[in-house]
């Protein structure tokens, strides 16, 4: 026994943090809490083909269970080093002259300092960026919208390594900012909470066997944004990642209220699954988004524990009473719980629902309900 089921809609299973026996829930540290940055609880996650996936009515388990690009600052100092940098504009009126800049909040002076770009632009929550530029060996302070981005390392005078935590705010061609002793420079990075934030493992079996499955992805950002650099896995209870999805495949980007759909064809996707069919294993598996390329993850390649390494989000859920799964709860944080959420009891049930996302912290299930399904579409959480 891993834990203590309520019901059927949600089982909670101890982990060391209170007790457990069964070696699981080996928390992956994480990054702390989310701040609810989600509003539009309504994003979809995107899913992969799975061979092993053979259990398409539901009947329990699965197998395994720049240039000088901003002309306003053209009376900066050291102009040879300074004005081309910025990647982006944020406006910062003419500076002055000498050593410093007043008129702006992203003004850089002497010494060479200056912020050339940031890699990815689009980052998110939990992520790194790496940023460019050069008179690093100074520079104290790395903000987004002026809140501190998180831990930082000072590579070289050349680059800076920076993780993004959960309270730096999010939204397209925010300011990014580098702080010295006597300077300052930016750049524009885009910011999303990027979740799984609802997935269909059991869907109708009406135009093919579980040909209605699909993930909804969301940034918590109305706009339509390219996930180029993300990768959403399908872990199945054995730790086969059996599918790797790259969330801008075939130029996809996010819808403009943020959402994104890997499915089948017949839920008409943003990013199709290889076939129609029993694409998404019932349980008790996983879902995973990372910061990685999907060429780590391929296909029938077995892993002797969960993957966390560049890890953004987790969902872990089951079909009934799934055997459960202690190797996969590393994939989830927070708390000393790690919820497993059941999508029902019965094949008949679990049709006429999906597992939808009713807040938005990062590597935490526990909002997740059993409700209609809503793929590309807000969900339904009342
Ligand atoms: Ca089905
Ligand atoms: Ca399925
Ligand atoms: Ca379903
Ligand atoms: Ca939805």
């Amino acid at each position: 026994m891993n834990g203590i089921r309520f019901g059927w809609l949600l089982a909670l299973v101890c982990v060391p943090a209170c007790g457990a026996d069964d070696g699981g829930g080996r928390m992956g540290g994480g990054t702390g809490s989310a701040t609810g940055t989600t509003s539009d609880v309504a994003t979809t996650l995107p899913v992969t083909v799975s061979a092993t996936n053979a259990s398409a009515d539901g009947s329990g388990t699965d197998p395994g269970s720049s240039s000088d690009s901003d002309p306003s600052d053209g009376g900066t100092s050291s102009p040879s080093t300074n004005d081309s940098a910025d990647s982006a504009d944020f406006g910062t009126a003419g500076s002055s002259s000498g050593g410093t800049s007043s008129t702006g909040d992203s003004t850089s002076t002497g010494g060479g300092f200056s912020v050339s770009a940031a890699s990815p632009q689009v980052i998110v929550h939990g992520g790194t960026v790496v940023i460019s530029g050069s008179g690093f060996a100074d520079v104290t302070d790395v903000t987004v919208s002026g809140v501190d981005i998180g831990v930082f390392s000072i590579d070289s005078d050349t680059q800076i390594t920076a993780t993004v935590q959960d309270t730096v705010p999010i939204g397209v061609d925010l300011e990014l900012q580098l702080v010295a002793p006597e300077a300052s420079d930016a750049t524009s990075v885009t910011v999303l909470h990027l979740v799984i934030n609802e997935v269909d493992p059991d869907s109708p079996n009406t135009i093919n066997a579980d040909g209605e499955e699909f993930v909804e992805i969301a940034t918590g950002v109305d706009a339509a944004v390219s996930l180029s650099g993300y990768t959403l896995v399908l872990w199945s209870g054995a730790l086969e990642a059996y599918t790797a999805v790259e969330l801008d495949a075939g130029g996809a980007a996010t819808s403009a209220t943020g959402l994104l759909v890997v499915g089948s064809t017949n839920v008409v996707p943003d990013i199709a699954f290889a076939g129609v069919s029993n694409n998404i294993q019932n349980g008790e598996d996983a879902l995973a988004i990372y910061q990685r390329p999907a060429s780590d993850f391929a296909p029938g390649a077995s892993f002797d524990t969960i993957e966390t390494d560049g890890l953004i989000d987790a969902f872990i859920y089951e079909s009934g009473t799934d055997t459960d799964v202690p190797a996969l709860y590393p994939l989830m944080t927070c708390c000393g719980l790690v919820p497993v959420i059941d999508e029902g009891p019965t094949s008949e049930i679990r049709e006429t629902v999906s597992l939808s996302r009713c807040s938005g912290d990062r590597r935490s299930s526990d909002e997740f309900v059993a409700t209609s399904m809503t793929p590309g579409l807000p969900n339904v959480c009342d």
